[in-house]
């Protein structure tokens, strides 16, 4: 495994002292946001890009971002907003920056209709250690994998870190991990062999794609490497489909790079390429009080052009 905090990963985006001044000042003067069904509003969409169009540095943010996301190696992108949360703290003001910042890339939504538009992930010491908010290793996965129309972005905004200094985010190019693979592997991962978890009280991402295959052979900015490890325990898998999608989750991991968010970290990861998943968090969290303990809020992104609020 490369750890990656002090390594040459090209994902990361820092932003210049002035800039952070700039957006730390729009940050405080944003109106709240407005949603359309599951989605954000196209009023609020467009009064925040024209906010983050009147700060002279947004193309310093903005260039970077859309090539780190989408350049050719592109995929995975860390926005580091440290100081900018540490100015405006992590609440409101906080989110309306980031959501400006996200609008940039696309168009946020929440595609689970129990949740508010930004989700929670904490740490639930009852729930099952490799989900969501589980304490333990969550294996690398794209989100919503068995809807026919996943998320084209999923981003996980750090507010608090694991005070146990563990649970770092692992990332990995899936097209690459691909790339690796025997023509017969290859051939195994695109059949409709493969399925996982349930689909219920959605909005957004089409309808329930069961069984699917891993390897849709679309374009890469339009298909998915849909994928994830968890699907290998799935009854019903016969012995060669399992073979070929390890072989898949091996070279994910052989490949990967970790990172752990600090507070302020603005993780984005573009679906049609990378996989993510979390190491586990620090041992004995039973002795953290619950509110010190983790904290990300999770937002999708619809890209427009792909399957915009319109179409669903
Ligand atoms: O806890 C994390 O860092 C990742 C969580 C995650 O990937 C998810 O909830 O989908
Ligand atoms: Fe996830």
């Amino acid at each position: 495994m490369r750890e990656i905090v002090n390594a040459g990963w090209e994902g990361f985006i820092d932003l210049s002292r002035e800039l952070e001044e700039d957006l730390i000042e729009i940050g405080s003067t944003l109106p709240a946001w407005s949603v359309e069904g599951a989605f954000m509003a196209d009023s609020t969409i467009e009064r925040y890009r024209a906010a983050l169009d009147s700060v002279p540095l947004s193309d310093e943010l903005r260039g970077p971002l859309v090539s780190t996301l989408n350049g050719v190696t592109g995929g995975c992108a860390v926005v580091r907003l440290g100081n900018i949360a540490q100015a405006l703290g992590v609440g409101e003001q906080f989110l309306r920056l980031a959501m400006a910042i996200l609008a940039e890339v696309a168009i946020p939504f929440q595609p689970f209709r129990r949740w508010p538009l930004w989700k929670e992930i904490g740490v639930n010491l009852n729930a099952n250690p490799g989900l969501s908010t589980g304490t333990g290793y969550n294996a690398f996965h794209m989100d919503l994998v068995n809807a026919t129309q996943p998320p084209d972005y999923t981003t996980l905004l750090c507010v608090r870190p694991d005070p146990l200094g563990a649970g770092a985010s692992i990332l990995s190019d899936a097209r690459e991990a691909v790339s690796r693979l025997t023509p017969s592997s290859r051939a195994l991962l695109a059949d409709s062999a493969y399925s996982y978890g349930g689909f219920f009280d959605l909005s957004g991402v089409g309808e329930e794609y069961t069984p699917f295959p891993v390897l849709d052979g679309e374009p890469e900015d339009h298909g998915f490497v849909r994928f994830t490890a968890k699907m290998l325990a799935e009854s019903g898998l016969d012995k060669e489909h399992v073979h070929a999608a390890r072989e898949l989750a091996d070279q994910m991991v052989a490949g990967q790079v970790s990172y752990t968010l600090r507070r302020g970290d603005f993780l984005i990861v573009n679906q049609h390429r990378w996989v993510h998943g979390r190491e586990p968090l620090g041992d004995g969290q039973y002795r953290v009080a619950p509110e010190n303990r983790r904290l990300l809020l999770q937002m999708f992104l619809r890209s427009a052009g792909t399957t915009g609020p319109a179409a669903l």
